[in-house]
């Protein structure tokens, strides 16, 4: 076995995001692209000699490639045993599950999660450290510098390791192992939700379908809901994961997982619908007539957790993104529990899961999850719900209904300006800035602005200070628009408006979401003047 030392160009590109270095294919394909990245993350895993490393990635194209890439580079750089997925697939939360369960420094998930794969399709690195989440701002921008002034990357020159086959192959100092992708997460789940209700509640005759999108959740559903729970062959559809997922966008929300919704808003629909995204850490859920938003899912898990076995013992808090509707903190206060408003993105959840402050948080962006791991998870989402449908023995519409006439409802809606040019996008974040103070008191599209900030964080764990994380509007008339910009996009810019309103009254609960929101979009058009500033007339993409 050689060890090789090779000249790399310095790394051309900019920090890399909160998800990671998500960029275009051929971007990654350029010559010694990845390899520089990755033996940047490398150098940057101070205690990596020795130490077990987890490898995975959803599937998409160029995913087998890389993994041989990283298991090279992996086995010269000092880490004694390595753990890649079968086919070279893990999900995200799987990854977190296998970091944490046997104890692994970190793991490299390849993936740009809910962005379409394919040759010009998008690709992505991420590092996760030891506890299983996201690598902080810290490491990612250690690893910054170090692409910058790197010059050698050190490889093995071997033959690829055959991905297929279950076992080991020693590769220099390193055992490279190949893992099943799915048990160690099955086993996790177990403890979690009660699999003998939910079995039970499949041999009732209760109907499911869960679209995988054809990324990497596939398997994992297939193996869980159709070969351990009972569910009927034909459940999980679209279960093979593909190297540019059919064609389509992995992102399970209501524009892009149109069919499941045309299934659930029919009149065929089955008892319950799910969705999840490429890396498998979102969920969508869909009652029957019913889309129900990944806030008010949040808010409704916190309010029935206590019904599953993992969660018997009730929740210590809960915490939600910024962008992410209220509608869970009501809950928290009724339950008499912590609730966290975070910036956006999963890192910052796990200081507050790691102390033992909150049991869930979740994202307005299809992303919810629990102390079990230190990442959003999908198929548990979709698990937890059907432990509840189990134990409530009630229609999932009629569980939604019943928790707004409770606790009223969060009329929620996301407008997504896609790839628009940076200049512009800044320039309008720069306006809300500026007009930001003359704001409370001013009315826009009838409604009363009562107080307006630029989001600042203050980790209550650490009280490191995350500064700029969005424009927040709060009108008297419990409405809020919340302005920001997107960290994971490819191309351009992307500006995300979120709308919301909350409706006590339930003989208002039957609304259109547009009826209910329109005054707020009103005024979110107005006051930042988006028309002007995006040269656009409607949003890219609602959700
Ligand atoms: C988006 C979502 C955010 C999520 C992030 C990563 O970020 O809005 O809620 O945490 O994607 O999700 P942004 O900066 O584009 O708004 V995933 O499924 O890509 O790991
Ligand atoms: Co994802």
């Amino acid at each position: 076995m050689t060890l090789t030392q090779v000249s790399t160009t310095p790394f051309p590109d900019q920090k890399p995001g909160t998800s990671g270095l998500r960029k275009k294919v051929p971007v990654f394909q350029q010559p010694n692209y990845v390899e520089n990245f990755v033996q940047a993350i490398f150098d940057t895993v101070e205690e990596r000699e020795g130490a077990t490393l987890v490898v995975g990635g959803d599937g998409r194209f160029f995913n087998r490639e890389v993994i041989q890439t990283v298991l090279k580079m992996a086995a010269a750089s000092g880490f004694s045993r390595i753990l890649v997925g079968q086919r070279g697939l893990l999900s995200t939360p799987a990854a977190s599950c296998l970091i944490r369960k046997y104890k692994a420094i970190g793991g490299v998930v390849l993936s740009a999660s809910h962005n379409p794969g394919g040759p010009d399709g998008d690709f992505g690195i991420k590092f996760n450290v030891s506890h299983g989440g996201p690598a902080p701002e810290t490491f990612t921008d250690a690893v910054f510098q170090r692409t910058q002034s790197i010059t050698h990357y050190r490889t093995h020159r071997a033959s690829d390791i055959d991905l297929d086959v279950l076992g080991e192959t020693r590769l220099g100092n390193a055992t490279i192992q190949v893992i099943d992708s799915v048990a160690d997460y099955t086993e996790l789940m177990e403890t979690l939700v009660d699999f003998d209700k939910i079995a039970a509640l499949f041999v009732s005759g209760f109907r499911m379908r869960f679209d995988a999108l054809s990324a990497v959740t596939g398997p994992y559903a297939k193996a869980i809901l159709e070969g351990r729970l009972g569910a009927p062959a034909g459940t999980v559809v679209n279960g093979e994961p593909k190297p540019d997922f059919g064609g389509h966008h992995p992102d399970p929300n209501p524009v892009h997982a149109h069919d499941l919704m045309d299934l659930m808003l029919g009149p065929d629909a089955p008892d319950f619908g799910a969705a999840s995204d490429g890396d498998g850490d979102r969920n969508m859920i869909v009652a029957p007539g019913l889309f129900v938003t990944p806030s008010d899912s949040l808010a409704i898990l916190t309010a029935h957790a206590h019904l599953a076995p993992g969660y018997a013992q009730g929740l210590a808090g809960v915490a939600r993104s910024m962008p992410t509707s209220r509608a869970a903190d009501r809950v928290a206060a009724k339950l008499g529990i912590r609730a966290f408003e975070t910036p956006t993105g999963w890192k910052f959840f796990a200081n507050l899961l790691d102390a033992g402050l909150v049991t869930l948080c979740g994202e307005e962006s299809a992303g919810t999850g629990s102390n079990h791991i230190r990442e959003k998870d999908g198929l548990w989402a979709v698990l937890l719900w059907l432990n509840i449908l189990a134990e409530l023995k009630k229609p999932a519409d009629k569980i939604v209904r019943e928790h707004w006439a409770a606790f009223g409802r969060d009329y929620y809606a996301r407008h997504d300006y896609e790839e628009i040019e940076t200049t512009r996008a800044d320039a309008l974040m720069a306006h809300l800035r500026e007009i930001l103070p003359s704001l409370p008191g001013q009315v826009f599209g009838g409604l009363t602005v009562e107080a307006c900030d630029d989001f600042a964080y203050t980790d209550p764990v650490d009280g490191s200070v995350t500064p700029r994380q969005g424009i927040r509007i709060l009108f008297k008339e419990d409405a809020r628009a919340v302005f920001r910009l997107s960290g994971t996009g490819t191309a351009g810019a992307t500006l995300r408006v979120y709308l919301e309103r909350f409706e006590p009254d339930p003989r208002r609960h039957d609304l259109s979401r547009q009826d209910a929101l329109s005054a707020v979009a009103e005024a979110a058009n107005t006051l930042a003047k988006i028309g002007e500033f995006t040269g656009r007339s409607a949003p890219s993409v609602i959700t």
